[in-house]
């Protein structure tokens, strides 16, 4: 539907190689009297998905502008759906502005933000939960995220709603046919077995709703908030993980006063980990105000993480949060000292010893902030999507409930098609300008 030819490099500028790509009616036409062969001379024909090397040309001064190979794809078979061409050029700026002006000289204008998935989507080439999975799949930060992803990409979660929509339509139909033809006797069936797939679809519904929190958790990192009393060290612990001096250490009571997140992985996992002021009856305003945050945040943590000065007496703290309690400074006590107590790691930030054992405790209970419900069910991966099937999943327990309390079956049928409405919104076969866009514009340019 869009004839325009757009351009745009597809790879950070800068890199040493970079995609530059073209889309639309007519791109190939534009490329090939640029192209010269190895022995520098133009060709007029050229077979699609073959790799060309030799260089390009600027037709107006004859100048080379870079050695490139040349892809040529085919309608129907590109990324877009639409006649395109792959150049692989160098990534400098001063080429990719060289290709840039040449191309816009030539009639062609700059791509937007994610206007090739767009293209590709308007061509049908994949549904809008795909189209999200790309950018999901670009920003993945972990394995685990790219395999979630991956799995949106080839159509997973399309097919799932498919599946969910076409169980709900048939189940309609089977009731408007009961509406139309009420002198004929289609199944008699109980109430149980006649209401069975959207029991079943109100399920799965209500799993795919809840794999959004799990995925946006493992998306965001899973928080990990240090705190403690001042020189328990705390700060000298976020050193100790991210294995580096981030954080100012001293002894002196009260070093910490603004807090600071930073990110690290392990096993896969992403954490956030919160180095906190130290919680004291402080008379410093400043060092108020950064205790009163630091109980906040605690609050917010997924795993707080206590710590304790064990060269000293102290007093374990009570969490409602999931928590481990860290007694620090082992190389000044006794390993004996605390050894039957239990959810307590014995380490030293100091030192880093014991360090491993506290991943691995971490780690464990990571995973139950993370791991699905259900395997079987696909993860959904936008906000968006979750809203949809939580809307979806809203009208049709509202369907039912409507159904059971005697609500004539057309007046109720509205609402089961407001259903299918809702689950056509995630796969994109019902969507608003508005949603198109706001899916596309969180896009980088080039894709
Ligand atoms: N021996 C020993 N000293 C440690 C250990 N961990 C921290 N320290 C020392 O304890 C003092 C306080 O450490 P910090 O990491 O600044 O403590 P903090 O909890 O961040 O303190 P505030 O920011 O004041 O709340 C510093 O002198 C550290 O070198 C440890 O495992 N063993
Ligand atoms: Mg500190």
């Amino acid at each position: 539907m869009n004839q325009e030819i757009i351009f745009a490099p597809s790879t950070a500028v800068g890199g040493a190689i970079c995609i530059f790509r073209l889309s639309g009616k007519g791109c190939q036409d534009l490329v090939q009297p640029l192209y010269l062969t190895q022995n520098k001379k133009t060709r007029s024909t050229f077979d699609r998905n073959y790799l060309y090397y030799g260089f390009l040309q600027d037709p107006v001064s004859e100048r080379i502008i870079d050695e490139i190979y040349l892809v040529f794809f085919q309608e129907n078979k590109s990324y877009t759906g639409e006649e395109m061409v792959e150049i692989h050029c160098h990534g400098s700026k001063a080429i990719l502005t060289s290709l840039s002006d040449l191309f816009h000289s030539l009639g062609a204008r700059s791509a937007q933000a994610g206007e090739f998935t767009k293209r590709a989507f308007f061509n049908g080439r994949i549904g809008l939960s795909q189209a999200e999975a790309v950018q999901e799949l670009i920003d993945a930060e972990t394995s685990a995220q790219s395999q979630i992803a991956l799995n949106q990409l080839s159509g997973e979660l399309k097919s799932t709603i498919q599946n969910l929509r076409d169980q709900i339509v048939d189940f309609g139909a089977h009731l408007e046919a009961t509406l139309d033809y009420p002198e004929e006797d289609i199944d008699e069936l109980d109430n149980d077995a006649l209401y069975k797939p959207i029991y079943d679809s109100i399920t799965k519904l209500s799993l795919l709703e809840r794999s959004y929190q799990r995925y946006e958790i493992q998306r965001e990192g899973i928080r990990l908030v240090i705190s403690g009393i001042p020189n328990s060290g705390k700060s000298s612990l976020l050193n100790a993980l991210l294995k580096r001096d981030r954080a100012i250490v001293t002894d002196i009571a009260g070093t910490t006063r603004d807090h600071l997140e930073e990110s690290f992985f392990y096993k896969g996992i992403k954490y956030v980990l919160v180095d906190t002021a130290g919680l004291r009856d402080a008379s410093d305003e400043v060092e108020r105000i950064g205790i009163s945050k630091a109980l906040e945040l605690e609050q917010e943590a997924h795993i707080n993480l206590y710590i304790y000065d064990g060269s000293k007496d102290f007093e374990f703290r009570e969490s409602s949060n999931t928590c481990l309690h860290l007694i620090n400074k082992c190389d000044l006590y006794s390993a004996d000292k605390y050894s039957d107590l239990e959810n307590c790691v014995q380490i030293s930030a100091q030192k880093q010893i014991g360090l491993d054992d506290l991943l691995n405790g971490i780690h464990n209970l990571a995973l139950t902030f993370i791991t699905q419900e259900n395997n079987d069910i696909p993860i959904i991966t936008s906000k968006r999507q979750q809203k949809s099937i939580s809307e979806a999943n809203s009208s049709l327990t509202q369907f039912i409930n409507s159904l059971e309390g005697g609500v004539p079956l057309d007046i109720a049928l509205v609402e089961m098609y407001e259903a299918i409405d809702f689950l056509s919104e995630i796969t994109g076969e019902i969507a608003t300008e508005d949603i198109i866009d706001r899916i596309f514009e969180k896009f980088c340019i080039g894709k």
